[in-house]
């Protein structure tokens, strides 16, 4: 029988800083009435969906950053959203800014049944940028200072999701989809849908060199494509677009099947909804042929990718004696 499953990237435009969470989830609620109008079964927010990305904003005293973070979901400011999921029975993924009781905070993604009830949580593991004010950077990426590494390494749950049944579901985090070592652990555990939100700026701020500005997409897609295409899978990939208090995040959220095929993609700044229909038995072609880890993985071979962290120079040829 075929497994079928409609999902959505829900791409948002811009949240300046002084909007607030009524502003957002408003807008969410909005998005996730098309998604019922289109019979989606599955919503994926961006990354930190209900606020600015706040990392790119410094702060002596990380406790003046608590109003970013959210320490219970849902909360009165998010239940409308978690309405808006019941009543319209989708499951949905969102990304936040997450304070635990004893003060740890993270960037986090959770995956709602449309019960409200949280499937599977993730905790960004790759955190870019920095710890301290960098006066060389025209902008600040603050990550490093507001978000502990994720303790909970990559899950995947299997899970019903929609009329599809059960479905192996695992999330990742915006700078996550650049490491194909992120990517293996879910593919390792049988991933079929993976599900990832982003807030990528549309120029390299690290002000160390020239990257053209075409390639920062060329490089989002690049990974998400080989990503799905190597570990069988579909990816969901959302991002947060538009200009945020003068600082420009580009979209282009994309909807990938286990082919590395681009099946939709946004094509403005702005909220923004796309949809797919997963077959997901499509995911059996590769993880049963080129990608049949059980048949083809060298092991014996891998060890530097979790022996060694930075890379080391390679030995010096010199030619043989005589
Ligand atoms: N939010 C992110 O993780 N952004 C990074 C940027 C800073 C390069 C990304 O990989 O898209």
């Amino acid at each position: 029988m075929t497994r079928r499953l409609t999902v959505a990237a829900a791409q948002l435009g811009p949240i300046q800083k002084a909007e607030g969470r009524d502003v957002s989830v408003g807008r969410m609620v909005r998005l996730m009435e098309r998604a019922h109008q289109r019979g989606v079964e599955v919503v994926v927010f961006p990354e930190l969906a209900l606020t600015t990305f706040f990392p790119r904003w410094y702060e002596e005293d990380i406790a003046a950053a608590d109003d970013w973070y959210e320490t219970a979901l849902p909360s009165n400011q998010t239940a409308p959203l978690f309405e808006a999921a019941r009543k319209y029975n989708i499951a949905f993924h969102l990304g936040y800014a997450e304070k635990t009781p004893d003060g740890r905070r993270f960037n986090t993604a959770g995956f709602f049944h449309p019960s409200g009830e949280m499937v599977l949580k993730y905790r960004k593991v790759h955190l870019p940028g920095h710890k301290d004010y960098d006066p060389v950077r025209t902008v600040q990426h603050l990550e490093k200072r507001y978000f502990e590494v994720g303790d909970l390494g990559f899950p995947v749950v299997r899970a019903p999701v929609g009329g599809a049944g059960p479905v192996n579901v695992g999330m990742l985090i915006c700078n996550d989809r650049r490491w194909p070592e992120a990517w293996r652990v879910l593919g390792l555990q049988s991933v079929e849908l993976v599900m990832l939100g982003y807030n990528t700026p549309s120029l390299n701020q690290d002000n160390r060199g020239f990257e053209a500005h075409h390639l920062r997409v060329l490089h989002s897609h690049l990974s998400i494509q080989a990503g799905c295409y190597q570990n069988a899978c579909f990816g969901v990939a959302t991002a947060k677009a538009g200009v945020e208090d003068g600082h420009e995040l580009f979209g282009h959220s994309i909807i990938v099947n286990p082919q590395g095929e681009i099946m939709a993609q946004a094509t403005s700044w702005d909220d923004e909804l796309i949809t797919a229909d997963l077959d997901l038995g499509m995911c059996e072609l590769g993880r049963s042929t080129i990608f049949n880890f059980a048949a083809h993985r060298r092991v014996e071979a891998y060890g530097r990718i979790t022996g060694q962290t930075g890379a080391e120079a390679p030995q010096d040829w010199a030619p043989s004696a005589g």
